[in-house]
């Protein structure tokens, strides 16, 4: 079988200083076969560029690495990637920054992953791209001369043609999407709006999930992401007897938990949900004493000025909720800023009666997945979910609210916190056949065997 080769920003080699034991290699595992090889930033800052790969093999799968200088890094990563496309694409106009020199610097890294890479790639490999951070990145690879199949996976959601129009540079980064022989989105809406943006920006010829622009065919569809739920289960069952996740469960004297676990982002939504917990405690006294909310959210993106706001807001909200609402023995509302082991994470899922997820907008959320699966079926928790998270559109028996509404997620939280049993169950079991079929290995294979059919396709069609 021909080599797969997966391209992202970071790559996460195993036991690397620094790197992300989830995310995307929890959800790709089932590509990591011996053979495969990962391609990416090494997450080093060097004085002097350099396109030569670093290559560790790791369990039989090639990890290749380059560093970015701290020009590239600031202009790529801070500016362009997360200053500007990722406020865009999660609704927050407002807050994007479009600078064209970070775009050049956006436009440069993704030239020289493709000529890096580009040394070490093989004419037969399948390359499978991933997110935001390198859009550009599958048109400068065939300009490397590379033919074999190419797809994208955008993580993060996508705009409508009318929001999209305010980047300046929104024509060319649909265009370079078009480059790619299958795009794959977290929910059909994301395509549809990609689709309707080639259309609308471009003047391409949209038939179905199909995208003709530049003499070319290409498609685009939704393929959500789920996890690996039957590890994540057995992590949360044996998390029962981890020294923390029973100190935290004794600390509640019988008290319900509700969770929020999140990176520190302004999409999560969580000044919302903390005005939420102030508002279930002011509308139902009868919770005052009975419910700890416990919001674990480890920093991230701090070179990014929004993101320092809003630490500085989440820690004056809590001292406010705390302030007003605590106690001399119980406190609302505990924030964590602090990261945990994904095993410590299960076990505290599995202890939480409701999980509190409500971003404004997000790809798809894993938080919601991993909560459903962590849950004991015999008594599970309840979880509130956003409805403009893209995991709303498949685990619809969760209490769905508007993520805006701090009323709406208080009110759920009480539903949440008065359920009676039969309803839990009912709930999750539902939810649970999702997660358990949607999983992370469903999703890689949906994606890889589309890009072994699109490439055969798209072939002749692009010749005709
Ligand atoms: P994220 O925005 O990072 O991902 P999410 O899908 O919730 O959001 O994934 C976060 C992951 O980080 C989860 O697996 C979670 O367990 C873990 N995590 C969060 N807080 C943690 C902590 N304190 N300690 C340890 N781990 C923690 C982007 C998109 C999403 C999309 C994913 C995957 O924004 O919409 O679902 O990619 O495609």
């Amino acid at each position: 079988m021909a080599r797969i080769v997966i391209v992202s920003n970071r790559v996460p080699i195993p036991k690397a200083r620094g790197a992300s034991a989830g995310g995307l290699a929890v959800a790709l595992r089932d590509l990591l076969t011996p053979g495969t090889m990962w391609f990416g930033w090494s997450g080093r800052l060097a004085s002097e560029p350099s396109l030569e790969p670093a290559i560790v093999e790791a369990r039989g799968v090639t990890y290749a690495t380059i560093d970015l200088t701290s020009d590239d890094y600031k202009g790529y990563y801070v500016g362009f990637a997360n200053g500007a496309l990722w406020p865009l694409l999660h609704f927050r106009l407002g807050l994007m920054h479009f600078r064209r020199e970070d775009y050049e610097g956006y436009l440069s890294v993704n030239r020289s992953f493709a000529v890096s890479l580009g040394t070490v790639l093989q004419p037969d490999d399948t390359v499978w791209t991933h997110d935001y951070h390198l859009i550009p990145f599958g048109r400068m690879l065939r300009e490397q001369g590379f033919h074999g199949p190419l797809g994208f996976f955008l993580h993060i959601p996508f705009a409508p043609p009318s929001m999209m129009e305010a980047l300046p540079v929104a024509r060319e980064l649909i265009a370079d999407l078009c480059a790619f022989d299958l795009v794959g989105f977290q929910t059909e809406e994301h395509a549809r709006d990609f689709r309707d943006c080639a259309a609308r920006l471009l003047g391409a010829t949209v038939q179905g999930e199909w995208v003709r622009f530049n003499g070319r065919s290409m498609r685009a569809f939704a393929d959500p992401i789920g996890i690996d739920a039957e590890a994540f289960r057995q992590d949360a069952e044996r998390a029962a007897s981890d020294k923390m996740v029973l100190r935290v469960a004794g600390s509640l004297s019988g008290r319900a938990l509700a969770i929020g676990v999140d990176r520190m982002d302004y999409s999560k939504g969580l000044p919302q949900r903390f005005e939420a917990l102030a508002r279930l405690l002011e509308k139902h006294p009868e919770h005052r004493r009975k419910v700890h909310f416990l919001q674990i959210c480890p920093r991230s993106r701090e070179e990014v000025d929004e993101y320092r706001k809003l630490r500085a807001e989440l820690d004056r909200l809590t001292g406010r909720v705390n302030g007003r609402f605590s106690e001399f023995d119980w406190t609302p509302l505990r924030y964590s800023t602090r990261a945990a082991p994904r095993s410590q994470l299960a076990g505290l899922y599995r202890i939480g009666r409701i999980g509190v997820v409500t971003p404004l907008r997000d790809g798809m959320n894993l938080v919601a997945k991993e909560f459903v699966a962590a849950q004991p079926e015999d008594d599970p928790g309840v979880l509130i979910l956003s409805k403009f998270a893209g995991a709303a559109n498949e685990l619809t028996e969760a209490l769905i609210v508007n993520p805006f509404d701090p009323d709406a997620i208080a009110d759920a939280m009480h539903i949440a916190l008065t359920m009676p049993a039969p309803e839990r169950k009912e709930r999750h079991a539902a939810l649970a056949e999702k997660v358990f079929r949607t999983t992370a290995a469903a999703y890689c294979q949906r994606f890889t065997e589309a890009l072994g059919q699109v490439k055969a396709q798209s072939v002749p069609r692009a010749a005709a």
